[in-house]
């Protein structure tokens, strides 16, 4: 007889609300009759958010996920008529096609080697190259650190240009700013409705505008006033979305344990850097460390032939991905760098101690060849 094969440690296992914590939402659907639409459940789902964050009265917006949701953010707030919109080459694909659905170009530009997050010199730097030619820039955080809010507002102030914060991931971390922050509720994230996703505004007016272009433009007299699209959250999404808010601090506190978990067995290794703050300061859905000096695609390969399931989350970067390839850039060497030797490893709610201690034994197995 063979024996079985040990099973695989996927890298994602998402865990959102069971059917009986979802159950109560449904119901006041079923009663409301109301399924989309800013429907009761989305409006409240908002007001909740705004408390959640203290954020200003109104200044929270949903959407139907963070790619549209970006692409709203960017095509209300984008000022002048420049083609451009400047985003960090190290980033998601949807950071770029967001940019593409808002109606702009994006313009790659390198990262801090430090953060991995929009280096805001050479952002600057692009803006002195291409007077009048950019009317919005994105920051994004990566896998779910903060973002430094301060610079980024000092930078808007200096260029004249609004940032909008690519904070898909960033549930715990994200703060109200004069930056819009859009985070997802994808399935995959800290805080999972299956898909959905909400923006911060920096007030109501902001958040409206946002509104407005998530249900085709429509003013108050469903006149599409301007450009819009159907990128709303529905009420079933927003259901699954309160009851997760409902159990928020037993999910963080999951998330923070496989983090520190981690952090304990991985985080003295001299040749990983265990991102700053992660499993202490902030928590994410995503555990993604960076190898000092070892390219990080022999260690995927080697980690999947030994039943763990790893990855580049990011791929190469925007700039390598046929669909950006004809997109503008500057230098882009950390870019290349943090694609190189970024590595995502096995990351889920229920992942236990042994789980955890068997993938860092392999990933150090691997990382010394
Ligand atoms: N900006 C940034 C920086 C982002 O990272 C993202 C999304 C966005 C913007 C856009 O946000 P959304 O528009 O999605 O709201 C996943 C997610 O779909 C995506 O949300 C996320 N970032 C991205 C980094 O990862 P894939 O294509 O890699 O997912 P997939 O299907 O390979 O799933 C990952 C793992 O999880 C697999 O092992 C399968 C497992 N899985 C997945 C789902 C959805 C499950 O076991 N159950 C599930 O329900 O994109």
């Amino acid at each position: 007889m063979i024996a079985a094969a040990t099973e695989t440690i996927p890298v994602a296992r998402p865990l959102l609300p069971k059917a009986d914590r979802i159950a109560p939402y449904l119901a006041k659907i079923d009663h409301a009759r109301w399924y989309s639409n800013r429907g009761p459940l989305i409006q409240a789902l908002e007001t909740r958010l705004e408390t959640f964050f203290g954020a200003p009265r109104g200044a929270v917006a949903t959407a139907a996920n963070a790619t549209l949701g970006l692409a709203a953010a960017i095509a209300v707030m984008a000022r002048g008529d420049g083609p451009f919109c400047l985003t960090p080459a190290w980033t998601f694909a949807a950071t770029g096609h967001a940019i593409r659905v808002a109606g702009f170009t994006p313009l790659l530009v390198d990262v801090s080697p430090e953060t991995g997050q929009l280096d805001l010199d050479a952002a600057a730097a692009e803006m002195r190259a291409r007077p009048g030619q950019v009317a919005a820039a994105v920051a994004v955080s990566p896998f779910g650190a903060p973002v430094p809010h301060d610079a980024i507002a000092a930078f808007m102030e200096a260029q004249g240009v609004p940032v909008i914060i690519d904070a898909a991931a960033a549930f715990d971390a994200i703060r109200p700013s004069p930056a819009a922050a859009v985070v997802s509720l994808h399935a995959t994230k800290t805080l999972g409705a299956g898909e959905g996703a909400f923006v911060i505004s920096p007030d109501a007016a902001a958040a409206d505008a946002i509104r407005r272009y998530v249900n085709f433009g429509f003013d108050r007299d469903r006149v599409a006033a301007g450009p819009g699209l159907n990128a709303k959250m529905s009420e079933y999404a927003a259901a699954v979305a309160h009851a997760a808010l409902d159990d928020w601090a037993a999910t963080r506190g999951d998330w923070l344990r496989v983090a520190q978990t981690y952090r304990a067995r991985l985080a003295g290794a001299p040749r990983i850097a265990w991102p700053a703050g992660l499993g202490a300061a902030w928590a994410s859905a995503s555990l993604v460390v960076r190898l000092v000096d070892t390219a990080a695609g022999p260690v995927i390969a080697a980690l999947r032939d030994r039943g763990v399931e790893a990855r580049a989350w990011w791929g190469a970067g925007l700039h390598r991905q046929p669909a950006f390839a004809d997109a503008p850039r500057g230098r882009l060497p950390a870019t290349d760098r943090f694609a190189a030797h970024s590595l995502g490893l096995p990351c889920f709610r229920d992942m236990t101690d042994e789980q955890v201690a068997s993938v860092c034994a392999q990933a150090l197995n691997s990382i010394r060849g």
